[in-house]
C-alpha cells in the first residue's frame, strides 16, 4: 500500500472511520443509464450490464434513483408501490440480480426513497381520496374546502400546493405536483408503515438510503400563510417543519440503528446553520446532506443568475465550517435535479471541455464530504441543446411555463433562455455509451428521450480507448483518494479564498498536507506555494504526465489546469 493509507498506528485509531466517509458514491437515473430490452426505457438489467463500467471507476456505492411501481409523473419521484419494482424497469429479481452482482464488485447499493409523499395512485391515497370516513383519510394532509384555499403555499411544480378534491370538496396538500400528494408524518400509522418499508428494504441487503426532501416531512398543521419573503424561497420554511427531528430521531431508533446503513438527506431548504441538526452523530439522525447551496448558487428559482469563484468557494468553506468535526456533506456538482457540471460551472467549448470537466472532478474528489459522481460526469457530457418547450420532459418545466409564460407573467423567449441553463432535463438525456444509434442506450428506433447531438464525439467507448480522457482521469483521481486518507478525513483550509480564478485549498491529516490547486479560467495562473519546510510533491493533474519534486515556489497553471501536490509525512 502507498504512503498515506497506512497511518501510524495512533492515527488511525485516532480516527473514527465510516465507510460511507471514505466511499465514492456513483449516481444513476434508471430511466437513462442503458436499455437492455429495446423498449427505449432504461432498466434494471441494463445497469448490471454496466456494472464493470462502474466498477472500473473505482466507486464503491451506487445511488439509485428511484426504481419503484411509479406512473412516472416525476419520473419516478411519485411512488405507487414502495415493495414493487416499476415494470417498464424489470423484476424483483433484476434487483436482486443487481444487488448481489454489484456487491460481487465491493459495490454498495444505495436506493432512493421517497417518503415526504407518495403518488396519488399509491393505494393509500386511493382509499383516503375515497371518503372524509375512510380509515386512510389522515395518511394525508386535507383540509375543509369550504373556505377555499386553506393558505398561500406554492408548489415547486408551479401552482397553488393545495388540490381540491371535486368528491369531497376538501383540498389535499402537495408540495410537489398534484399527483404527489404529502403524506401526514402526524399520524403514527404512517410513520409504522413507512418504517416497514425501510426494513424490507435494507434486509433484502441494500446499504442505506438517500431521502428525498426529507427535511419537509413535518409541517406545522396549523398553516399559516408564507410571507412574501418566504413565497420567494418556500423551501426554507416547507424544511423547518416543528417535529422533523423528532420523526428522523424516531426512524433512527425504529430502523437505522439495528443496520449498518448510510442515510443521505436530500437537504434543499436547509441553511448551512441547521444542517448540523440532521447530520451531528450525537444527534443518531441522518448521516449525511445534500446541500444546495452550491448548486443552485447561481439560480432565482427557475431563473439562471450569475456567479463568482470567491461566492463559490465561500459556499464550501461556510459548509464545511459548520458541519463541523461531527457532522458530514456530500460533496458533487451534477445530479438529476441539475444541469451538466461542465455546461454549467466549468467550460463545455471544445476548447476547453475535457480540462474543464477534470478539474471539476478534482474538486469533487478532493473537497472533505463524501463524493457524488452522476452519471455521464465521468465523460463530461453536456447540457442539452433545447430550443422549444415541447422538447422538455420534466413536470416542473410544464408547471413552471403553465404559471409563468401561459400566465402572462413571462415572454416564452426569456423563459426557454433560463431553461436552457438551469433545467433539470439536461441531466435526464441518455448515457452517451458510444457513437453508433441512440448513442447505445437502446436499441429501440426511438429513446424516451432525445440523446444530445454530441453523442458521436463524447461517449464512452471513446473514453476508454483514450488514456488521456476524462474517464481515464477520474479513474487516476480516485486510485489517488483512496490511497490519501488526507483526502477524506484531512482539515480543510482554502488558501485564497479571494482569487477570482484560482481555487487553492490544503488538507491536513498529522503529518500529510496535501494542496489542491484548480485554475478556473481560460488564462494561464501563478500558483504560489506556500512554503512548508519540505519540498512539495506534484501527484496528479489533469493536463499532463507532470508528477515529481516541484523544487521552486511557483507553479504556472495552464487554462483549466488541476494540480494535487503533497508534503506526506515521514513518521
Ligand atoms: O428534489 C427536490 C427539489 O425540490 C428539486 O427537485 C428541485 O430543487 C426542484 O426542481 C425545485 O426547484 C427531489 C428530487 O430530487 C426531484 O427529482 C423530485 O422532483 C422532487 O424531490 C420531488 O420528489
Amino acid at each position: 500500500m502507498s504512503k498515506g493509507t497506512e497511518l501510524d498506528f495512533d492515527r488511525q485509531n485516532s480516527l473514527e472511520r465510516h465507510w460511507w466517509k471514505e466511499a465514492v458514491v456513483y449516481q444513476i437515473y434508471p430511466l437513462s443509464f442503458a436499455d437492455s430490452d429495446a423498449d427505449g426505457i432504461g432498466d434494471l438489467p441494463g445497469i448490471i450490464g454496466k456494472l464493470d463500467y462502474i466498477a472500473g471507476l473505482g466507486v464503491d456505492a451506487i445511488w439509485l434513483c428511484p426504481h419503484f411501481d411509479s406512473p412516472n409523473v416525476d419520473n419516478g419521484y411519485d411512488i405507487r408501490d414502495y415493495r414493487k419494482v416499476l415494470r417498464e424497469f424489470g423484476t424483483m429479481d433484476d434487483f436482486d440480480r443487481l444487488l448481489e452482482a454489484a456487491r460481487s464488485r465491493n459495490i454498495r447499493l444505495i436506493i432512493d426513497l421517497v417518503l415526504n409523499h407518495t403518488s396519488d395512485q399509491h393505494e393509500w391515497f386511493v382509499e383516503s381520496r375515497s371518503g372524509r370516513d375512510s380509515p386512510k383519510r389522515n395518511y394525508y394532509v386535507w383540509r375543509d374546502g369550504s373556505g377555499g384555499v386553506p393558505n398561500n403555499f406554492p408548489s415547486f411544480f408551479g401552482g397553488s400546493a393545495w388540490q381540491k378534491d371535486d368528491a369531497s370538496g376538501d383540498y389535499y396538500l402537495h408540495y410537489f405536483a398534484k399527483e404527489q400528494p404529502d403524506l401526514n408524518w402526524d399520524n403514527p400509522h404512517v410513520r409504522a408503515d413507512v418504517f416497514d418499508i425501510m426494513r424490507f428494504w435494507l434486509d433484502k441487503g441494500v446499504a442505506g438510503f438517500r431521502l428525498d426532501v426529507i427535511p419537509f416531512i413535518s409541517k406545522d398543521q396549523t398553516f399559516p400563510d408564507l410571507t412574501p419573503e418566504q413565497l420567494e424561497a418556500p423551501q426554507f420554511a416547507y424544511s423547518d417543519g416543528p417535529l422533523v427531528h423528532d420523526y428522523l430521531q424516531e426512524m433512527n431508533r425504529e430502523v437505522l440503528a439495528h443496520y449498518d446503513a448510510m442515510t443521505v438527506g436530500e437537504a434543499y431548504g436547509v441553511t448551512d446553520v441547521k444542517a448540523p441538526l440532521f447530520v451531528d452523530e450525537d444527534r443518531h439522525e441522518l448521516d449525511m446532506l445534500i446541500s444546495f447551496d452550491v448548486v443552485r448558487l447561481d439560480r432565482n428559482g427557475w431563473r439562471k443568475t450569475d456567479w463568482s469563484l470567491p461566492a463559490f468557494k465561500a459556499v464550501y468553506s461556510r459548509l464545511d465550517r459548520t458541519i463541523g468535526a461531527s457532522g458530514w456533506n456530500a460533496i458533487f456538482l451534477s445530479n438529476h435535479d441539475n444541469p451538466r457540471a461542465v455546461s454549467h460551472f466549468g467550460d463545455d467549448t471544445p476548447e476547453f471541455r475535457v480540462a474543464s470537466a477534470k478539474a471539476l472532478a478534482t474538486l469533487v474528489l478532493t473537497l472533505r464530504g463524501t463524493p457524488f459522481i452522476y452519471q455521464g460526469e465521468e465523460l463530461g457530457m453536456t447540457n442539452f441543446p433545447f430550443q422549444h418547450v415541447e422538447e422538455f420532459d420534466d413536470i416542473e418545466v410544464k408547471g413552471q411555463w403553465a404559471e409563468h409564460v401561459l400566465g402572462g407573467k413571462v415572454s416564452p423567449e426569456c423563459f426557454i433562455a433560463h431553461l436552457r441553463q438551469t433545467s433539470r432535463d439536461h441531466a435526464r438525456t441518455p448515457m452517451q455509451w458510444n457513437g453508433n444509434t441512440n448513442a447505445g442506450f437502446t436499441a429501440a428506433e426511438k429513446p424516451w428521450f432525445a440523446v444530445n447531438p454530441n453523442y458521436t464525439e463524447i461517449n464512452a467507448e471513446a473514453d476508454l480507448a483514450n488514456e488521456n480522457s476524462i474517464y481515464r482521469y477520474f479513474q487516476r483521481l480516485i486510485a489517488l483518494r483512496r490511497s490519501k486518507l488526507a483526502l477524506t478525513y484531512g482539515d480543510y483550509v482554502d488558501l485564497d479564498p479571494a482569487h477570482k480564478k484560482l481555487f487553492v485549498y490544503m488538507r491536513t491529516l498529522g503529518a500529510d498536507r496535501l494542496l489542491v490547486a484548480i485554475n478556473f479560467s481560460r488564462e494561464p495562473q501563478l500558483l504560489e506555494l506556500p512554503a512548508m519546510g519540505a519540498s512539495w510533491d506534484l501527484l496528479l493533474t489533469n493536463l499532463s504526465g507532470r508528477q515529481g519534486k516541484v523544487l521552486s515556489s511557483e507553479v504556472q497553471l495552464a487554462p483549466w489546469e488541476s494540480a494535487i501536490l503533497g508534503i506526506l509525512g515521514t513518521d
